[in-house]
């Protein structure tokens, strides 16, 4: 064992205490403590900007804003997504009482794999519910071809995935929605939190209708089965202070996943994930795969590492599709899901924040280079 403080797989960068009073006071003073006050409008307005998107609404966490998409899309049957995620992804399809169809993911982007979605399209297919993991950008352009021939609706969850660019702009840009989560382990944070980015006026009026149970603009009728997904001003204030420095905690977190592939170069039968084509990266995680050329496997190396004060974790293990709500379902036998079968026992994703210390990252890379001779 060792006396090292514990690193954790995240830390939130917190800004000074300070900062946040004057934040509070205008809360204090306005006595609007939720329901849409003037930091949710001024959050909303501020993430339209930082992120290059259009329509945002703000949620109270990630997973009432996916629950709340899906019912926004209107969709019924069978909607075809990954094993390899947090298992929000796919609880969200059984609040909607749709039937998750699980689909292999590929080797390269650890994302579902293009190739294969095709063949698991049936007659109750209504749309593609893909995951950005880790931040890395599906196959966009081919995912909405083949949206577009079988006439299916695409919602990306888009929880790893704030910030991200490609060629056309923002990342979440791409499908019908695309749902961001603002929990305290993510790259920008409401503490709790989340959203959804739509394309048009009508469809956030009816997602800010959905979030406020189903009532009417005037608030004098209810029109449909909404929940309450509302964000607090508190945690608006939060996220408008945190993204006041956000760009240098992201380039932080670029400076520790340049040191880890420096670093962990070389190491025989350590992969760690590239880029999937994005432009600009969030660098929300850094999975590393052990391979078998490595001396130990996977789960002996976590515990090299645990034993060290080093806290990884294995994301996604389980795999989604192995869980007892999932794994009766005929997409969730290991034969469809190899890839996925394979990665999960190979993963761990390193710890990577804005304030882990480069001392740090290169005692972890040495703990990994050390058990490798
Ligand atoms: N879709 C995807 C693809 C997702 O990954 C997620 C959430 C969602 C949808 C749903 O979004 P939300 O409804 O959560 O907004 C975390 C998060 O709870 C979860 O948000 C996240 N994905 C998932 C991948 O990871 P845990 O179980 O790993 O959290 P925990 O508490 O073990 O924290 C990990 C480490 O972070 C701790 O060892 C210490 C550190 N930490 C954590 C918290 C909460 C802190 O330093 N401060 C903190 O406040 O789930």
């Amino acid at each position: 064992m060792t006396d090292r403080k514990p690193i954790f797989v995240t830390q939130p960068a917190l800004p000074r205490l300070e900062a946040f009073t004057p934040y509070l006071q205008e809360i204090w003073d306005s006595r609007i403590l939720t329901n849409g006050g003037a930091m949710h409008q001024r959050l909303e307005t501020a993430l339209c900007e930082y992120l290059g998107v259009e329509y945002i609404s703000l949620f109270c966490n990630g997973t009432q804003a996916l629950i709340t998409a899906l019912q926004v899309a209107n969709l019924s049957g069978e909607v075809i997504t990954t094993p390899y995620s947090f298992v929000a992804t796919a609880h969200s399809l059984l609040w909607n009482n749709l039937t998750p169809v699980f689909v292999d993911i590929d080797p390269g982007t650890l994302n579902i794999d293009p190739a294969r979605i095709e063949a698991a399209i049936t007659d109750k297919t209504t749309a593609i519910l893909p995951v950005h993991c880790y931040g890395h950008p599906c196959a966009v352009q081919e995912i909405r071809k083949i949206a577009r021939r079988h006439n299916l609706q695409v919602i990306y969850d888009a929880a790893h995935a704030f910030g991200v660019r490609d060629t056309t702009g923002s990342l979440l840009n791409h499908g019908e929605l695309a749902v961001l989560s603002f929990h305290a382990t993510k790259v920008f944070s409401t503490v709790e939190g989340g959203a959804i980015i739509c394309h048009d006026e009508t469809t956030k009026r009816r997602i800010d209708q959905l979030k406020n149970f189903g009532l009417s603009p005037d608030g004098n009728t209810v029109e449909f089965t909404g929940a309450n997904g509302k964000l607090s001003e508190i945690h608006a204030a939060f996220g408008l202070l945190q993204l006041k420095s956000l760009d240098e905690a992201l380039n932080n977190r670029r400076l520790i996943d340049q040191r880890y592939r420096t670093g962990l170069s070389g190491i025989p039968g350590i992969r760690c994930i590239e880029g999937a084509g994005e432009t600009v990266a969030n660098y929300a995680y850094f999975p590393i795969l052990v391979g078998p050329e490595y001396p130990l496997n996977r789960d002996k190396l976590f515990a090299h590492l645990a034993a060290h004060n080093v806290h990884g974790r294995r994301y996604f293990q389980p795999l989604i599709s192995s869980l007892p709500m999932y794994c009766g379902h005929h997409s969730s036998s290991a034969e469809n899901l190899p890839v996925a079968h394979r990665v999960v026992e190979q993963v761990i994703c390193l710890p990577i924040y804005p304030n882990l210390e480069h001392e740090s990252v290169d005692f972890i890379i040495d703990l990994i280079a050390q058990a490798a001779v």
